[in-house]
């Protein structure tokens, strides 16, 4: 994938296909990089030309193994020759290159600018979701700069959800997926995924978690740390580092999805089964009232003893309460939980996906 051919059809900008472009600075992980290859990958789909300028290229080799039509990815250092496009895309406050923003506010037509940020379900969401940021000053004096902010209602920027995405989901067969793989559970066995930052207490899960359970690790750090740590009537397997594609069809193949950060994140609520959120930790302190959010949001409709048995298994599960039986209780429900999965989702999937808002946000063609 970073090596898109120079020739894509994504590098000449047609009158009758508007130009996006995106720009991603990888900062840590892979999340900002996973959400603006899947932004770039549906506007492409939708027939926008897209290109996606990024800093670190190398993850979309394993991300996004084949070449994508109307998509383009290029080195960030490239952009200076480029000329914009109708739609400029500056994620997660990467600041855009001086010379990228000059040529934006020469160009005859002005593009829109969007800053696309961070996922919260927080209520400052919605105050900031459209604000705008004239430039008066620098290269970019005389544009306009408007904030899009995703989240989980009408009021912001909704959730990336590709056409297609839920009955794709519902039509897998994950039983077979995983044999294929030899990653399927024996029989009686349930099967989780386990995608988690270094830190998350395995010791304490795989206690809480009990006998019977096949778990599939995503790389990282727990691969190493969690086969020691195994009890009883637990076993692991060490997955190699799957596609985009691939990782959400394990996502749909699971009983339980653990997920982090941003991406997995979204794409283990649009699998419709239980998932267990490991936030990104932040210095401040600002990842315990972004997790109580969600929480009050996600479980607002569920059954009032899940809601409490699954809280307190996700602030232990992120270090923001002690391991306490009422956690480990939300995983000897998983039917409710995954009842519940379903109707979360159901609910998101009502709503205008978030490609289709920014669409609209942008004033283009598509949108919703
Ligand atoms: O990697 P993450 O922790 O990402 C981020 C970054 O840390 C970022 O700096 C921070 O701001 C953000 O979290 C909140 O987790 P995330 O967001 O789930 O991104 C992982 C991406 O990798 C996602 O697009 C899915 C993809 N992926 C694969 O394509 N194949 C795989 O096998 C796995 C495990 C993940």
């Amino acid at each position: 994938m970073p090596d898109t051919p120079a020739e894509s059809p994504a590098d000449m900008q047609t009158p009758d296909r508007p130009t996006w472009d995106i720009f991603c600075r990888v900062i840590d992980n892979y999340g900002d990089l996973g959400v603006c290859l899947r932004l770039a990958r549906d506007l492409a789909r939708r027939g926008v030309q897209a290109r996606l300028w990024s800093d670190d290229l190398s993850p979309l080799a394993w991300m996004q193994p084949e070449p994508v039509d109307g998509l383009a990815c290029r080195p960030w250092a490239d952009s200076v020759r480029a000329e914009p496009g109708d739609v400029v895309v500056e994620t997660f406050g990467c600041e855009l290159p001086d010379s990228f923003v000059a040529a934006m506010a020469a160009r005859s037509s002005t593009p829109a600018w969007i800053n696309l940020e961070y996922l919260s379900a927080e209520s400052y969401v919605e105050r900031s979701h459209g604000l705008t940021s004239p430039q008066f000053s620098g290269p970019g004096a005389g544009l306009e700069k408007r904030f899009f902010y995703p989240g989980f209602n009408d009021r912001t920027g909704g959730l990336l959800r590709e056409p297609g995405l839920i009955d794709a989901a519902d039509a897998h067969d994950g039983g077979a997926w995983l044999a294929v793989r030899g990653w399927a559970p024996a029989p009686g066995e349930r099967v989780l995924s386990l995608f988690a930052y270094p830190h998350a207490p395995l010791a304490a899960f795989l206690d809480a978690l009990g006998p019977g359970w096949l778990l599939l690790l995503c790389p990282g750090a727990p691969q190493q740390a969690l086969p020691p740590l195994l009890r009883p009537g637990q076993r692991a397997i060490a997955l190699p580092r799957l596609s985009q594609a691939d990782y959400d069809r394990l996502l749909w193949s699971c009983d339980l999805n653990l997920v982090r950060g941003e991406d997995s994140f979204v794409r283990a609520q649009w699998a419709g089964r239980p998932m267990l959120w490991q936030i990104y930790f932040q210095d401040d302190g600002a990842h315990g009232p972004k997790l109580e959010a969600f929480l009050a949001q996600s479980m607002a409709g569920a059954p009032a003893p899940l809601r409490a048995r699954w809280g307190a298994l996700s602030r232990a599960w992120n270090g923001l309460a002690p391991w306490t039986p009422e956690a480990a209780e939300a995983l000897r429900e998983l039917p409710v939980a995954a009842a519940h999965a379903r109707a979360w989702r159901a609910g998101l999937a009502a709503q205008a996906d978030l490609t289709a808002r920014l669409q609209a946000f942008a004033g283009l063609p598509g949108g919703a």
